[in-house]
């Protein structure tokens, strides 16, 4: 039974996540995730739109996931290694190098990220249309001021 083990926040689950979760999946025949809490995303600095039972939920609902739980600090890894028998570390090469440390316990592998998507891509696709919204709404509200001025 080879075991993969990998982390994230995987939050607004996209293409990205999944492309990467089959091919971690194909590395073994386990597949288990260290997931970001919420708590620890404030302290990599990254904001999350779904809340950890959602993210956890939506992982564990997917096929290449078997089990998920929760990553709360960067120190954590060694022992979640040790603990879940992982044989290979696997993350996107965004990390690349980053944890080679653990090449003491495991089998560190970095793959190619999908370019095309990321959650930060995703949320600004919703800031644009949130600002394009609010300017069609002045548009509206300047139009309406002007009709009331001619009426009075
Ligand atoms: N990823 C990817 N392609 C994308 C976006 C993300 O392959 N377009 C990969 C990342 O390389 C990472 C995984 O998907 O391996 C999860 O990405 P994030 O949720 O952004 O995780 P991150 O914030 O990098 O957290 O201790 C490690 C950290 O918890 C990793």
């Amino acid at each position: 039974m080879k075991t993969v083990i990998t982390y994230g926040t995987f939050d607004l689950f996209h293409v990205g996540h999944v492309r990467l979760l089959k091919r971690l999946r194909k590395l073994g025949d386990r597949l288990v995730i260290g997931l970001s809490t919420d708590a620890f995303n404030e302290l990599k600095g990254k904001s999350v739109v779904f809340p950890y039972e959602h993210r956890k939920e939506i992982l564990l609902a997917t096929q290449y996931v078997d089990a998920v739980f929760p990553e709360q600090n960067w120190e954590q890894k060694r022992d979640d290694i040790v603990r879940e028998r992982a044989d290979i570390f696997a993350m996107g090469d965004d990390w690349s190098g980053k944890f080679d440390d653990l090449e003491e316990l495991c089998q560190v592998v970095y793959l190619p990220r999908t370019p095309e998507t990321s959650t930060t891509e995703i949320k600004q696709i919703f800031v644009k249309l949130k600002e394009e919204r609010l300017h069609e709404v002045r548009n509206v509200a300047e139009h309406l001021n002007r009709l009331i001025e001619e009426l009075l």
